[in-house]
C-alpha cells in the first residue's frame, strides 16, 4: 500500500513495540505529528521543553528495559536535545531520538531552523543516520532500534528531512532478523577465558567482586546474586549498579569509590582477585590510578565493549561478552572445577572486612533543632518499605540518596552518573511513571536542580503524573559548596541560591500540593501525608535542611582510593 514517510516513521514505531513516545513539535516534524494524530499505537507525551523529552524517554528505558523514544523538531528542538542525548550516552542507555531536518535541497543553506544534527550529535550518539530518501527509511529506523539496544547499549538519533516524511512511498514489513555485517558484538565469553577465571577465583583468598551499570543493563541481578553467594566474597556496586546486588545481602559492602563506604573502598584495594563485572572503572571510582595500582591484585573484567577494557586500568583476565551469558558460564564452570579444588577459606577475610564495616562511616550526628538530610532518605526509605523508584538530580542530595535509600532491586535508582546532569530528576520520574503506571516515585532533588527542568510540573498536571518531589533545600548548591570548603579555603564563589521561590506556592500554581518542613519531627508524618494521603496527587515537599551538611565519606580529587575523609575532623 502506497503511503507516505510520516505514516511509515509511526508504524515502524508500533511495530517495535513502543508505548510511549515523549516530544515536542515543531515545523520540520509537522508531518510526522500529522501522522501520530491519526494513529492509537502509542501515546505521545508532550513535554515543556525538548531536554525533559530525551530525559523522560531515558527514565522509561532505565526503568522498564525498553528503548526509549523521543521526537524533536529541528533546530532549536534538536540543541535543547543535546543535554539529555548526552546524559543518556555516559550511562548507556538504549533509545531512539527522531529528529526533525530541513527539506533535503534546503540542507546546508542556512535555512530556517537548520543546524547540522549528525555533527552535532556525533561524539554523543551510538550511532545517528540523516535519511535522504524515503525508501530507506523503514530499514533505518529498525536498524536504529537495533543498534541502541544490543551490544554495549546507548542512544541513536534518526535525522529525517521534511521532504522524507511527505515522500510517498510503498510500507514493507520487516524481514527476519537484522543483521550488519559491519556491527556484531559478542554475547557469549571466551570459554577459555572464562576458565582462567575460575581457576583465579578458587585459589584468591581476598575476593571482591566489584559490579556496575552493565549488570543492570544485561538484567543480569539474579544471576549476579548467585554467584556472588557461591563465591562468598564481598560485594560493591557503583552509583550505576545500586540494587544489582541487594543493599540488605550481608555480602554488600556499600557503593564504591569518592562517596561511597569505608569497607567498600578497602576491599577494593587490599583484595588479592578482582572481579569487575560490568563497571568502567571510572575516575570516581578508583581515585588515583596511581594510588589503585600500588597493590599487586588480578583484575578479572566482564564487559560487552572490548573498548572498555584496560581503558583506565590494566586487567589480567578480560573477558568480552554479554553478563549475563557470562555469569552463566562462570558459575557453571566454577560449580565444575569446585569439586577438585579446595577454595581457600575466605574468614580471615570476612574478619577483616567485618572490622572495617565496624567504623560505621556511614554514621552522622543527628538533631532535634535542625532536618538532617540523612535522616529524610532514611525516612523516606522507611516510609515506602524500601520499594519505591528513586530518581535523583545532581549534588550532595544524589549521594544521600545511593548511600541511605538501600535498594534491593534493580531499575529501581534512576539518576545520572556519568554526565551527572542538573535537571534530570523530574523528568526521570515522568519517564519511569509512565511505564509503572502503579508504582511508588521519588524525586530526590535540591532546590538548585529542580528549578532546572521544574517547568515540567506542567508536564505532570496535563497527565496525572504523581511523583513525590523530595526536596532537600539547603540554599547551596551543595555539592559545589563543600568542594569550595575543602579545597578552595572556603571561598564560597557563587555557590549559594538567593531569591528562590515559595516552593509551596510554585506547586500549587501548576495544580499540586506543596509542603513546607522545617523542624526533624514533622519529617516522617510529611512523607506519610504525601504518599498515603495525597497518593494521587504530585506532592513538593520542601525540607529545610541543615545549610552546611557535608558528604562523608570522601576522597579527594587526585588522591587516592583509600584516602579517605570520614568526617570533618579529618579536615
Ligand atoms: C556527584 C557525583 C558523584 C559520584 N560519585 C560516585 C561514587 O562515589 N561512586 C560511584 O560508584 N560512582 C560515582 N559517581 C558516578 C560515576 O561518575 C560513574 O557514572 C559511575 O561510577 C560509572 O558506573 P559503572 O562503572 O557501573 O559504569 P556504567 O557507566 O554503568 O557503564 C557500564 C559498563 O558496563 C558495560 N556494559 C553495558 N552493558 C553490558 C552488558 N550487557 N554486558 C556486559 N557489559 C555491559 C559497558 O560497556 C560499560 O563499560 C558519581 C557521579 C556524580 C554525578
Ligand atoms: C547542568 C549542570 N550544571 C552544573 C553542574 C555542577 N554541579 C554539580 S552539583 C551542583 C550543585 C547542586 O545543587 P543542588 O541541586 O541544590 O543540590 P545539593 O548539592 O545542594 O544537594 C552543581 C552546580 C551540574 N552537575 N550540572
Amino acid at each position: 500500500m502506497e503511503t507516505i514517510g510520516a505514516d511509515i516513521l509511526v508504524r515502524c514505531l508500533a511495530e517495535e513495540g513502543v508505548e510511549h513516545v515523549f516530544g515536542y513539535p515543531g515545523g520540520a516534524v509537522l508531518y510526522i505529528y500529522d501522522a501520530i494524530f491519526k494513529q492509537d499505537k502509542f501515546k505521545h507525551i508532550l513535554v515543556r521543553h525538548e531536554q525533559a523529552a530525551v530525559h523522560a524517554a531515558d527514565a522509561y528505558s532505565r526503568a522498564s528495559n525498553k528503548v526509549g523514544v523521543c521526537i524533536v523538531t529541528s533546530g532549536p528542538g534538536v540543541t535543547n536535545a543535546i543535554t539529555g542525548i548526552a546524559t543518556a550516552y555516559m550511562d548507556s542507555i538504549p533509545m531512539v531520538i527522531i529528529s526533525g531536518q530541513v527539506p533535503t535541497a534546503a540542507i546546508g543553506e542556512d535555512a530556517f531552523q537548520e543546524c547540522d544534527t549528525v555533527g552535532i550529535t556525533r561524539p554523543c550518539v551510538k550511532h545517528n543516520f540523516l535519511v535522504r530518501d524515503v525508501k530507506d527509511l523503514a530499514d533505518t529506523l529498525r536498524k536504529a532500534f537495533y543498534i541502541a539496544r544490543t551490544g554495549r547499549p546507548g542512544p541513536v538519533l534518526v535525522d529525517v528531512p521534511k521532504d522524507v516524511s511527505l515522500q510517498p512511498c510503498k510500507y514493507v514489513p520487516p524481514k527476519g532478523e537484522i543483521s550488519m555485517r559491519s556491527y556484531a558484538p559478542v554475547n557469549k565469553g571466551h570459554q577459555g577465558q572464562i576458565k582462567k577465571a575460575v581457576q583465579m577465583l578458587l585459589s584468591a583468598e581476598r575476593p571482591m567482586i566489584y559490579t556496575g551499570g552493565g549488570v543492570i543493563l544485561s538484567d543480569a541481578s539474579e544471576e549476579l546474586r548467585r554467584v556472588v553467594e557461591r563465591l562468598g566474597a564481598p560485594c560493591t556496586n557503583t552509583l550505576m549498579g545500586l540494587g544489582a546486588m541487594p543493599a540488605s545481602s550481608r555480602q554488600f559492602v556499600g557503593m564504591p569509590g569518592m562517596h561511597g563506604t569505608y569497607e567498600a573502598n578497602m576491599a577494593m584495594q587490599h583484595c588479592d582477585v578482582l572481579l569487575a563485572v560490568g563497571a568502567r572503572f571510572d575516575d570516581r571510582v578508583i581515585g588515583n590510578p596511581r594510588h589503585f595500582a600500588q597493590n599487586a591484585r588480578k583484575i578479572i573484567h566482564i564487559d560487552i565493549d572490548p573498548s572498555s577494557i584496560s581503558k583506565r586500568v590494566r586487567v589480567d583476565v578480560p573477558i568480552v561478552g554479554n553478563v549475563k551469558d557470562v555469569l552463566v558460564e562462570l558459575l557453571a564452570q566454577y560449580d565444575a572445577a569446585r569439586a577438585d579444588a579446595k577454595p581457600a577459606s575466605l574468614d580471615k577475610w570476612w574478619q577483616q572486612i567485618e572490622a572495617w564495616r565496624g567504623k560505621q562511616c556511614l554514621h552522622y550526628a543527628g538533631s532535634d533543632e535542625v532536618i538532617k538530610p540523612q535522616f529524610v532518605v532514611e525516612k523516606l526509605w522507611e516510609v515506602t518499605g524500601g520499594d519505591a523508584f528513586v530518581t535523583s538530580d545532581v549534588g550532595q542530595h544524589q549521594m544521600w540518596a545511593a548511600q541511605y535509600y538501600k535498594f534491593d532491586k534493580p531499575r529501581r535508582w534512576i539518576n545520572s552518573g556519568g554526565l551527572g546532569t542538573m535537571g534530570v530528576g523530574l523528568p526521570y520520574a515522568m519517564g519511569v511513571q509512565m511505564a509503572n503506571p502503579g508504582a511508588e516515585i521519588a524525586v530526590i532533588t535540591g532546590e538548585a536542580s529542580i528549578q532546572m527542568n521544574i517547568q515540567e510540573l506542567s508536564t505532570c498536571q496535563q497527565y496525572h503524573l504523581t511523583p513525590k518531589i523530595v526536596c532537600l533545600n539547603n540554599r547551596f548548591l551543595g555539592m559545589v559548596r563543600q568542594w569550595q570548603q575543602i579545597d578552595y579555603g572556603s571561598r564560597y564563589s557563587e555557590s549559594y541560591m538567593d531569591s528562590l521561590p515559595d516552593f509551596v506556592k510554585v506547586a500549587e500554581a501548576y495544580g499540586h500540593v506543596g509542603l513546607r518542613i522545617e523542624r526533624p519531627a514533622d519529617v516522617e508524618p510529611a512523607l506519610r501525608e504525601a504518599f498515603k494521603k495525597h497518593k494521587d496527587r504530585l506532592v513538593f515537599l520542601d525540607f529545610i535542611t541543615d545549610r552546611t551538611e557535608n558528604v562523608w565519606p570522601m576522597v579527594k580529587a587526585g588522591r587516592g582510593l583509600t584516602e579517605m575523609l570520614l568526617g570533618s575532623e579529618d579536615l
